[in-house]
């Protein structure tokens, strides 16, 4: 089980110009309503495989009358987030007794086949998708009142009477989104599997634009401010929605704990709150989104009246440094940067640290502010010579991370973000460690994004490309109509929860290929 890190003695500053901000930016959602394209049934295999059976369009909704123990999965076509409407009505003699039946929404077809009584991890079981219903009087038009994330909804019924049945007349998904389509300029490329990336990655983005940037619409539907630093970046690229972004920075700003430390990720429902779970790096990681942004829109009042909060972030993260300016390494859930299972995360987050002080330090020239950015240069020299000379291992020429010295993927990846290493010696850092390939290895797109992007801007724009093939292709392999929170090719059925149940297979951190191929590729 994983621990995790919340501050429940937490103070919590409100500025309530900066919520004001963040309320004017609320953004009007786009509706559209989506009707199932078919009837499908889903089996599991023996092998596990996930199978679906495409049997019927539909037209007539009335043939499939149903009664006790009778299921009616649809398939909507693709991946939406929004509320369902249904119009029942009974078939038979008068309706005797309540409608009862169960309805369960899956964002891909094996979250339909699985049974959430085995459910036994340890994020809460309220998060899969699915209810049960008693309706006394038919027919009726219910309107659910959840917004759900899927594209299959099955319904099962678990009793009607011996007398009648149960049909569907008809049922629609009332479809939401912050993302405006028309600004997103098609992919610039014939190749059709880069196609199919940019299509799913696109999806994945939009589904997540709600009135927030949400890392997924079925779990947590919240805002992450390490979610959001890529999420932006590949808005900027598609949909170019800068006031969601703007809203975003200044809901971070507007609460934070008594010190001034921003936290991990928000609520704004029933009203702001900042939740009681702090990462460092997800914290440091406000100022490179306050930069990306405004090199993005140009808004430099945003600039000037949130980069305090940017210069607040490195302060406490300076205080994490010991004597020889290393990086302490801090327990439980300190830091993000992934879900791989033991993985030391000491020296990426020295190397997040370099990676976001740079950034800062350019805002703080931005806003004039010389001392400031003198400090910072100093900063990155200290950090940046620690690290070549602590944590480089002579032996293998890689970052070792913690008291095991262990070598993982995310120590070399974030030391070449940082610009610890020149272009060259990242790409030989790179070399090395596919050729070494360590246990502890990367399991979230998260992870596996920066790890694309060290490629990049190493000069390794080719093997990047097929990385990206390789990784988030292996996910359209399995079926994705959006990316996942989470894939390890190696072993798909990985879930940092304890049961992949309540997993999310719409989770906007994957979206960033659609970002990578405009950034990087011109296409
Ligand atoms: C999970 C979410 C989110 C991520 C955090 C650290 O709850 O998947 O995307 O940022 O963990």
């Amino acid at each position: 089980m994983a621990a995790v890190s919340s501050d429940l003695n937490m103070v919590r500053v409100t500025n309530e110009e900066f919520v004001k901000k963040a309320e004017a930016c609320t953004p009007e959602l786009y509706k559209s309503v989506v009707y199932p394209e078919s009837v499908v049934e889903i089996r599991k295999t023996e092998n596990d495989y996930i199978e679906i059976i495409k049997k019927d369009d539909i037209k007539n909704f009335s043939r499939y009358a149903l009664k006790k123990g009778d299921r009616l999965c649809l398939d909507f076509g693709d991946h939406q987030v929004g509320y369902v409407t249904l119009y029942l009505k009974s078939v038979g003699s008068p309706q005797d007794a309540p409608a009862f039946f169960k309805l369960k929404f899956g964002e891909n077809a094996r979250e339909i086949t699985e049974n959430s009584e085995e459910y036994d991890g340890w994020i809460s079981k309220g998060w899969i998708q699915e209810e049960y219903l008693h309706v006394d009087v038919l027919p009726v038009k219910l309107e659910l009142p959840r917004r759900y994330a899927f594209r299959y909804m099955e319904l099962q019924v678990i009793d009607t009477s011996v007398k009648w049945q149960l049909v569907i007349e008809e049922t629609f998904c009332t479809s939401v989104t912050s993302a405006c389509e028309d600004k997103v300029k098609k992919l610039d490329s014939e190749n059709e599997e880069l196609q199919a990336i940019d299509k799913v990655s696109l999806r994945t983005l939009r589904n997540c634009m709600q009135q927030v940037f949400e890392d997924g619409p079925k779990r947590d539907r919240r805002l992450w401010l390490g979610d959001l630093r890529l999420q932006a970046l590949a808005d900027y690229e598609t949909y170019q929605n800068y006031n969601l972004v703007k809203r975003c920075l200044y809901l971070f700003a507007g609460q934070t704990k008594d010190n001034g430390q921003i936290s991990a990720c928000l609520f704004t429902e029933p009203r702001l709150c900042a939740d009681d779970t702090f990462l460092l790096d997800y914290s440091m990681f406000f100022g490179p989104v306050l930069l990306d942004y405004y090199q993005a829109s140009g808004d430099v009042e945003t600039l000037r009246e949130l980069g305090s909060s940017a210069y607040r972030q490195m302060e406490l993260a300076g205080e994490w440094f010991d004597e020889r300016d290393l990086m302490k390494n801090g327990e439980g859930f300190w830091a993000f940067v992934d879900w791989t299972e033991g993985l030391n995360k000491q020296t990426a987050l020295q190397g997040i640290y370099i990676y976001c002080i740079r950034r800062v330090k350019k805002i703080a020239e931005l806003l004039g502010d010389k001392e400031r950015a003198e400090g910072f240069v100093e900063e990155i020299r200290r950090k940046t010579e620690a690290a070549k000379k602590y944590l480089l291992d002579p032996y293998t020429g890689l970052f070792v991370s913690g008291e095991q010295r262990q070598i993982n993927y995310a120590s070399q990846v974030w030391m070449i973000l940082a610009e610890a290493v020149t272009k060259d010696e990242g790409a030989q850092l790179l070399d090395r460690l596919l050729e070494l390939d360590p246990e502890k290895g990367m399991v979230s797109p998260y992870m596996n994004h920066h790890f694309t992007e060290a490629l990049i801007l190493c000069g390794r724009k080719e093997q990047a490309l097929e990385y990206i093939k390789y990784y988030w292709g292996g996910m359209l392999h399995e079926g994705a109509d959006t990316f996942w929170e989470l894939y390890n090719p190696e072993n798909p059925s990985e879930t940092p929860y304890g049961n992949g149940m309540v997993n999310s297979y719409c989770h906007a951190w994957s979206c960033t290929p659609a970002y990578l191929f405009r950034k990087y590729y011109d296409m």
